[in-house]
């Protein structure tokens, strides 16, 4: 129990001697322009690129010089640098530990799947993803495509491989772009890190995620995910060292909408912004146009109140964000989750949490990243049997269905923990209100 913690505090140090000197990208800087606005002529853009609304990701030669020379152009609205999130350590995978008689899931046949603690009842701790699916309460099922922003997802896993999205429009291996988006041989996702179509992990933590989400329930084979007939589009846009970019995760984001994802499951943060909004309004954005609902990591600094020491993501305000703090097996709030009762929204297990690792192997990990994906396994599965909700509403769903926990009511808006079964049955209950509002 004591090597997360320290790992988490080691990764804290690191980061405050990091914090005087933060890196931004010299090629690279966001133009927003104005209604009708022009795009500058300007020797130091070499190369403009069309992202959403106003918005443009510009190359330059020198990104320094190109902001003092646009920093009055009347044709702008901002212009933002490309900042890195700075290094910090991804959790690890721990060693599992028995702390009780394995559970049996009998809506289950997939042999691991007694490990997954969160798949208890509400009373005993749990978001009752077996009771779910005991006594479904809704049968309507749509296959609703989940994007894992991450470090790549293990796509030959035995228990991930039939849960991953494909793109249907890429032929594979031709080197041929075939569908014409701009990415070659893109066949379950991208790599923003390395420029290319290979979201193979470089990490265990993406696979991780994805397990959680989506592992292929009901085929006698390790565990099962939360979400029965969701897919997995593989991004791979965070470094082993968490030091990712906000040009790759705008990026991401957009891939994943413009492709049909409707849940991206974002663990990863930084704690610094220098004002920067293009992450912000991207989550706006593929919100309001395609009904993408952004699932994130409250982070994992003990208890960090995020309403009034940012990170970010978690800290943007968007009705298309939904932020998750961390619950133990006990119920309580993880030692390391952070907090806030504004910018958090709600709980989910996150600690010793046992899903899928690269290479057909499987282990357990603990974070705010782990409570994140089981987060986004609820809403995909909400989804997949109510399709037409948007993801205001979805969000909505989640948080009026929590359980409530004694005391969360300080650390986030909700107060409780997401619950599968519960969240159905406000569905159910409210759907004519909660369709009629998205009109
Ligand atoms: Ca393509
Ligand atoms: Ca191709
Ligand atoms: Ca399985």
């Amino acid at each position: 129990m004591l090597r997360l913690p320290l790992l988490i505090l080691s990764s804290l140090l690191a980061i405050s001697a990091f914090a005087s000197e933060i890196r931004y990208d010299k090629t690279r800087a966001f133009i927003k322009l104005k209604e009708n606005g022009q795009m500058p002529q300007t020797h130091l853009i070499t190369k403009s690129t069309h992202l959403f609304g106003q918005n443009y990701l510009v190359r330059t030669s020198n990104v320094d010089e190109l902001q003092s020379e646009l920093k009055n152009n009347s044709q702008i609205i901002r212009i933002e640098k490309n900042y890195y999130a700075e290094k910090s350590k991804l959790p690890k995978i721990e060693q599992y530990k028995s702390t009780g008689p394995e559970l049996n899931f009998s809506a289950f046949n997939d042999p691991l799947v007694g490990k997954v603690w969160a798949f208890q009842d509400a009373t005993k701790n749990g978001i009752s993803i077996n009771k779910s699916y005991l006594a479904p309460l809704s049968l309507q099922k749509e296959e609703i495509i989940v994007a894992v922003v991450d470090t790549g997802v293990d796509y030959r896993h035995e228990d991930l491989k039939d849960s991953m999205w494909k793109n249907e429009g890429e032929i594979e291996g031709n080197n041929i772009d075939d569908d014409n988006n701009g990415y070659v041989d893109d066949i379950y996702g991208i790599d923003t890190l390395d420029n290319d179509t290979d979201p193979m992990a470089s990490h265990a933590h993406g696979t991780h995620v994805a397990g959680t989400i989506a592992a292929t329930q009901n085929n006698n084979v390790g565990i099962a995910g939360i979400a029965s007939n969701a897919k997995i589009m593989a991004i791979r846009t965070v470094p082993d060292s968490s030091d990712e970019t906000d040009a790759d995760i705008v990026e991401s984001f957009l891939y994943a909408a413009n492709h049909g994802a409707r849940v991206i499951n974002c663990s990863f943060g930084k704690k610094h912004n220098e004002g920067g909004m293009i992450v912000n309004d991207t989550i706006d954005h593929i919100g309001s146009q395609f009904g993408t609902l952004v699932v994130a990591a409250a982070g994992n600094d003990y208890k960090r109140d995020i309403d009034t020491s940012l990170v970010y993501p978690a800290s943007f305000q968007s009705n298309h964000l939904l932020v998750v703090a961390s619950t133990t097996k006990r119920g309580r709030l993880s030692s390391f989750s952070n907090v806030g009762k504004k910018n958090v929204d709600v709980a989910a297990p996150g600690s010793g949490v046992y899903s899928t690792t690269p290479g057909n192997s499987y282990g357990n990990m603990s974070g705010t990243s782990m409570a994140s994906p089981t987060t986004a396994g609820v809403v995909a599965d909400i989804l997949s049997h109510f399709p037409e909700l948007n993801s205001e509403s979805v969000k909505k769903v989640l948080m009026e269905s929590v359980t409530k926990v004694r005391g969360f009511d300080k650390y986030m808006a909700s107060g409780g923990r997401v619950d599968l079964y519960k969240a159905l049955r406000y569905t159910l209950e409210n759907y004519n209100e909660l369709i009629s509002s998205q009109k």
